[in-house]
């Protein structure tokens, strides 16, 4: 496949902007090779430089839920656009969004809008913090919410991929206000929160992990979190940023039916336009400013285009029976993926819940992030290329998530699946 464009602009960019890259898991570090560089897309497929066309799994790490440059979304945006394109003071758009994400997500009684799902993150964490009176947060080894200084601390997502799960720059003082643990220990946990007794203000977790690859929850785990948290009166704060309105209408929380005390949420919500929110029990919300004594806000907060794009996207979703179909999809993927892998009789473990996958080249089981670590890295970097070269693009890491759009479809589905199988073929001799 030719992309010299690419090739080319990205040695240009090398000059110009730290590593290439606006965000450092576009540089493909975690898999070798140069990013390419992308010209346009629309529906399932995004086009390069030069011309090249990729089904796109990563369809703007989770936010184009409904494929690229969906018309309704793009309708949407011109519309807003034409009265105004940011104003600085409150909008019924903005409403309409709170009243929205308050009847889809029950826990939410109040919500507040951000630019990112790392200010919604960070801004969840001052909260808990203000609330309690107390300082130390519990995170667990893997989870990555935005590179927020109190978070990024054992983090997965790019500085996993980079070997720097830590990252420079974080006064230790902060760092040692976080304690990180490994995911789907519920033990661990509870000696935790015995052992610093009034000193824990949240524990905050991806609910599923999207961000060492995939991994699922144990059964009860999030119920035992609930219920010891509820116990030593410590907020619980889901980090559904990727899973919101994408699992459920109500993300993982409707479907274990679990009341977090603060969410946080992006992608989604935005259309593709940078969003966050962050939301939850009225009490806690109330201690924001302008009400209460914690200051958070935003310049750009609820802006009208990213409200109205969102606003589309989730009507759209309601309309087109959205997680239904994702469903089916991402069935109609793991039956195809699963056919061809139990064929090789390759060492693998494959995680899905709805429109999330990860494939795992190791015997498993993949529970967490030391588990996640001791899979085959190299040969996933290899599978990637040769995906890549057939024109499907993966995540370019191990540790990230695969996602499926409603435009994706069986067409798509068998042309990756044959793609996957020539490729097993070469990467398990
Ligand atoms: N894993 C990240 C989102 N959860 C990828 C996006 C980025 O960092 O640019």
């Amino acid at each position: 496949m030719n992309r010299s464009r690419s090739e080319q602009f990205f040695k240009e960019a090398l000059h110009f902007i730290p590593g290439g890259v606006n965000s450092p898991v576009r540089a493909f570090r975690g898999v070798g090779g140069t990013p390419f560089f992308a010209q346009s897309a629309s529906g399932c497929r995004v086009w390069d430089e030069d011309g090249n066309p990729y089904i796109d799994y990563v369809c703007s790490w989770g936010p184009s839920i409904l494929g690229h440059a969906d018309p309704a979304i793009l309708q949407a945006i011109q519309e807003a656009a034409e009265n105004g394109v940011s104003f600085g003071i409150p909008t019924a758009r903005e409403l309409e969004m709170a009243k929205k994400i308050s009847k889809w997500v029950p826990s939410i009684e109040k919500v507040r809008m951000t630019s990112s799902g790392t200010e919604a993150t960070m801004s969840a964490i001052r909260l808990a913090r203000g609330f309690t009176g107390r300082d130390k947060i519990i995170k667990f080894e893997g989870c990555y919410h935005g590179h927020v200084d109190s978070l990024l601390v054992k983090a997965g997502s790019g500085g996993l991929t980079l070997g720097q799960p830590d990252s420079a720059g974080i006064p230790r003082a902060l760092a040692e206000l976080t304690i990180a643990l490994p995911y789907n220990d519920l033990e661990a946990v509870r000696r935790t929160l015995e052992l610093y007794p009034g000193e824990i203000a949240a524990i905050i977790l991806e609910p599923v992990v999207g961000n060492v690859g995939l991994i699922l929850p144990l059964p009860g785990y999030l119920e035992g979190l609930r219920e010891l948290t509820q116990k030593h009166e410590v907020i619980l704060i889901f980090d559904e940023v990727m899973t919101g309105f994408r699992l459920a209408r109500g993300g993982v929380q409707e479907l274990h039916g679990i009341s977090p005390d603060l969410s946080t949420f992006g992608k989604v919500i935005g259309g593709g336009l940078p969003v966050g929110a962050f939301g939850g029990r009225k009490e806690i919300m109330d201690f924001l400013a302008p009400l209460g004594p914690v200051y958070q806000a935003g310049t750009l907060s609820g802006n009208p285009l990213a409200m109205a794009a969102g606003l589309m996207q989730l009507q759209l979703l309601e309309e087109r029976n959205a997680f239904q179909r994702l469903e089916e999809l991402g069935q109609l993927l793991e039956d195809r993926v699963l056919a061809t892998l139990k064929r090789k009789g390759a060492p693998y473990v494959w995680h899905r819940i709805g429109s999330m996958f990860s494939l795992f080249f190791t015997q498993g089981p993949v529970r967490n992030l030391k588990e996640a670590m001791g899979s085959d890295r190299e040969r996933f970097a290899r599978f990637f290329h040769l995906l890549l070269e057939e024109g499907v693009y993966l995540a370019p890491s191990q540790f990230e998530t695969g996602f499926l759009s409603l435009a994706h479809g069986q067409e798509e589905i068998e042309l990756t699946a044959q793609a996957m199988e020539r490729a097993l073929e070469k990467v398990i001799p």
